[in-house]
């Protein structure tokens, strides 16, 4: 008979158990950083044909594995395979981050097609049917989107490198109009999470990278309500599969955002002091995060410390390590193992 310690550690923390050491996975472990996935990315021109090419899009999913051992992978993608999906025209320039042609009026909206969003994705739910066979037995599988706030703002601004002022205001001067937006966002990006349910992933994680650009009053409307309703169609479809949210410099409002939406588990950026968040977000919720992903960048004493505090401030909770935003291009990979090691105590 199957004991706890047979089930994948970073399951089990969603059964509510405080693992120790705790599972380990990195926001954009799979990137620039490591050398062997430079390497394919020079071979294919277009960012979005290699996330729609499920043999290199698992290849590069596999990569920080077999360097790291973490205990969760996911899913090499991107949240804006949703706007390009629907319709949207999406290109990633080089140097330059996504371009999209930007939806700004009700007329440039009419021609999302939810019903296309589906059956588009199908190259992401066959990555993660190779990624369900070729992970670690001890692996779990993570599946993602971005929430719709996060999304519609690259779908308006139409670039990245903006705190989203043109969706900030056409949301305050035109709700209606901004609304239908993010309902096609929430029926879109909840089949898409279920599909890839259906498809091997094991654990969601929902991105929402610019929750905290908005107003009290926008963060409710724009992050926790959508949210909220995507946890409850994806949960009616998948119950048991956890969801995690990450309001991104949410602050003061993640404990609301948790009870709200009802996530299983919270990615907390590197600005949330740790006892705070154990204090004040309700232990059905599992915590995640939060280490500066410059420490990584720097290595060394900073970092050892940075992580040491970690440990100390979650040791009583179910916590799965992450940092509070992804590994960037110039971390030294060599440091991401000297973190692995540290956490797991495995270095002085
Ligand atoms: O040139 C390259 O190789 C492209 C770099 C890259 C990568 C590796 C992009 C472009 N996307 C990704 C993969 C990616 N994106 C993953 C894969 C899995 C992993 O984590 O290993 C994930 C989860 C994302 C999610 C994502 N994409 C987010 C949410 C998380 C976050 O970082 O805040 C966001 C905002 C994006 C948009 C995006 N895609 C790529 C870039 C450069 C950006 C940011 C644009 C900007 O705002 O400047």
């Amino acid at each position: 008979m199957a004991d706890s310690t047979s089930k994948k550690s970073f399951l089990r923390v969603f059964d509510g158990e405080a693992v120790s050491p705790p599972p380990i996975w990195m926001m954009r472990q799979a990137g620039r950083y490591l050398p062997e996935y430079r390497a394919i990315r020079a071979n294919i021109p277009s960012f979005l044909e290699f996330c729609y090419s499920p043999d290199a899009a698992s290849e590069v999913t596999l990569q920080p594995l077999r360097r790291y051992n973490f205990d969760a992978a996911i899913v090499f993608a991107d949240i804006l395979v949703i706007p390009d999906a629907l319709g949207q025209e999406v290109a990633f320039k080089e140097g330059e981050g996504p371009v999209l042609e930007p939806i700004r009026t009700l007329e440039e909206m009419s021609i999302l097609d939810v019903d296309r969003v589906e059956e588009a994705l199908t190259p992401v739910y066959e990555t993660l049917k190779i990624l369900s066979r070729e992970i670690p037995e001890t692996t779990s599988l993570i599946g993602f989107a971005g929430a719709p706030w996060t999304v519609a703002l690259y779908m308006v601004e139409g670039r990245g490198k903006t705190e989203g002022e043109r969706a900030r205001d056409w949301a305050y001067s035109a709700p209606q109009e901004f609304h239908k937006l993010i309902d096609i966002l929430v029926e879109a990006t909840s089949r898409y999470l279920i599909q890839q349910v259906k498809a091997g992933a094991e654990v969601l994680q929902l991105f929402d990278s610019w929750a905290g650009a908005l107003s009290v009053e926008q963060f409710r409307e724009l992050v926790i309500e959508p949210n909220r309703r995507i946890v409850e169609k994806v949960r009616a479809a998948c119950p048991g599969t956890p969801i995690i949210g990450f309001p991104r410099n949410g602050g003061v409002l993640i404990p609301e955002f948790v009870e709200k939406t009802g996530v299983d588990g919270v990615s907390l950026d590197h600005s949330v002091p740790l006892d705070w968040a154990v204090d004040n977000i309700s232990d059905n919720c599992v915590l995640q995060g939060n280490l500066d992903n410059r420490l990584l960048v720097v290595g060394g004493d900073a970092m050892n410390r940075g992580i040491d505090t970690i440990l100390e401030q979650t040791k009583s909770r179910p916590f799965a390590f992450n940092l509070g935003h992804g590994i960037v291009p110039q971390t030294p990979p060599e440091h991401v193992g000297q973190a692995m090691d540290r956490i797991r105590g495995l270095s002085s």
